[in-house]
């Protein structure tokens, strides 16, 4: 296809997919809610053709900050109740959002300022982009602050997750062995919309739905005091992703608070983020023997031992040194029984290693492919130089929604769609690898 009608249809659909022109839904059948780290892909993609729309994503996602700077995970649309958890279930403390907003009561992988240093970038009237982060800067940096103030909080410079849905990664393989144990006399009861809009089979199972509601339970009725979750919850985890996820947003925030001229002790705090973090990250969760980082479960006081494709995060988050990435690069990313398809896969990235015993190429992040991961790898390969393999990963994604559509995830054997087709981040980050 060719690719100026390729650029024209993932237009169409981010503009489908808007509401009142100021947000947009990652779907709006089976997603019609506005989401963190969507916003953040979606803004990257319209950055590229309309930034002052890019700048509505962001600010509109803003409007449900906390007053603890969290920002949460979803931002409910009041006109929309088709989704499950709805803010019922949530019951988030009303002094923390402004009495006009719904939000959920936990976060997500932290993109945001990353996302906003590309839109400035990506704006030609300087004027309007320098305003547009001058409005964001404090937000953000109450963001991070949150971050490191409220998830870390031994100071150690790693944050912590307290649910799989603050992972993006909502039922990777990662978390099954937590989620197992979870065993409590009995769970919430509740009704499920998802598996009435897409294939049960592509989506997470009841029982891992069920320790999901009960992790919400949890933090509501501990307040969402993160102080006492960090006491209570079974669910605690420094994930490699979220955390190589922030490093890339701490990076962008110390060129922002550059660009803003911001007093030195704020670029400071900035600067001392940057280096606990990298040394903490390298430190903790690096497992020599398996060349690549792990998540750490804080409860148990282990890593976690799942190949999955976290482990090329650290190449966005710019988090790890060049025999590092090499190893990475060398022993897994072309390891064909890993990630590099050979006889069993046509296309790339499987998001959980092919030789993971929970691997399946059509279950929600236990194996296909998804546009978000790909671009990550996209830009963290170049990042480390390795354009050649970047633009693999290019020619493998644009072949993806080429075939399919600009579905959800995409089975690697075959490269069939699955989950919901007209997905917002699909569209957004193909049309930010094509301007590549
Ligand atoms: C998926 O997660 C939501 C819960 O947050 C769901 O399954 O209902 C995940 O893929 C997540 O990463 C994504 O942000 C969200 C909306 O696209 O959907």
């Amino acid at each position: 296809m060719e690719r100026e009608i390729l650029k024209r249809r993932a237009i169409e659909i981010l503009n489908q997919n808007s509401i009142n022109e100021a947000w947009t839904a990652p779907n709006p059948d089976l997603y019609p809610h506005q989401w963190n780290w969507d916003s953040a892909f979606i803004s990257i993609g319209f950055a590229r053709f309309a930034p002052v729309r890019a700048q509505k994503e962001i600010l509109s996602l803003l409007r449900g900050q906390w007053k603890d700077g969290m920002v949460p995970h979803i931002v409910f649309n009041p006109n929309s109740t088709g989704y499950f958890p709805n803010p019922e279930i949530w019951k988030v403390p009303r002094h923390q959002i402004p009495s006009n907003v719904h939000t959920s009561g936990i976060t997500q992988p932290p993109l945001l300022s990353y996302a906003c240093w590309h839109i400035y970038n990506c704006t030609n009237d300087k004027k309007n982009a320098l305003s547009f982060l001058s409005e964001v800067y404090k937000p953000l940096l109450a963001y991070h602050r949150f971050l490191y103030n409220k998830r870390d909080p031994e100071g150690e410079g790693l944050v912590f997750i307290t649910h799989p849905w603050e992972s993006g990664l909502d039922n990777s393989p990662r978390w099954i062995e937590i989620l197992e144990r979870i065993k409590p006399d009995h769970f919430p009861s509740y009704k499920r919309i998802d598996k009435t809009i897409v294939s049960a089979a592509q989506r997470p199972d009841d029982k891992e739905y069920n320790r999901y509601i009960f992790l919400i339970d949890l933090l509501r009725r501990n307040g969402y005091l993160w102080d006492k979750i960090f006491q209570k919850s079974p669910f605690l985890v420094q994930d490699v992703l979220f955390n190589s996820i922030l490093q890339a947003s701490n990076l962008s925030l110390q060129k922002i608070a550059k660009k803003m001229k911001r007093p030195n002790d704020e670029k400071e705090e900035i600067n001392r983020w940057i280096s606990k973090t990298f040394n903490a990250f390298n430190d903790k969760l690096w497992n020599e023997k398996k060349t690549y980082h792990q998540d750490y479960n804080i409860r148990d006081k282990k890593q976690i031992k799942q190949n999955t494709i976290a482990i090329f995060s650290p190449l966005f988050g710019r988090i790890l040194d060049k025999k590092r990435a090499q190893q990475i690069i060398e022993n897994h990313l072309l390891s064909p029984n890993e990630y590099w398809p050979k006889t069993h896969l046509k296309y790339m990235l499987t998001t959980t290693s092919r030789d993971n015993e929970y691997w399946n190429p059509e279950l929600y992040w236990r194996g296909p492919i998804w546009m978000n991961t790909n671009w990550l790898l996209f830009r963290g390969l170049m990042e480390y130089g390795y354009e050649d393999l970047s633009s693999k990963i290019l020619h493998h994604s644009i072949e993806l929604v080429e075939n399919a559509g600009f579905y959800e995830y995409f089975d690697p054997r075959n490269g069939s769609g699955c989950g919901i087709n007209n997905f917002s981040w699909s569209a957004a980050l193909v049309l930010d690898m094509l301007a590549n």
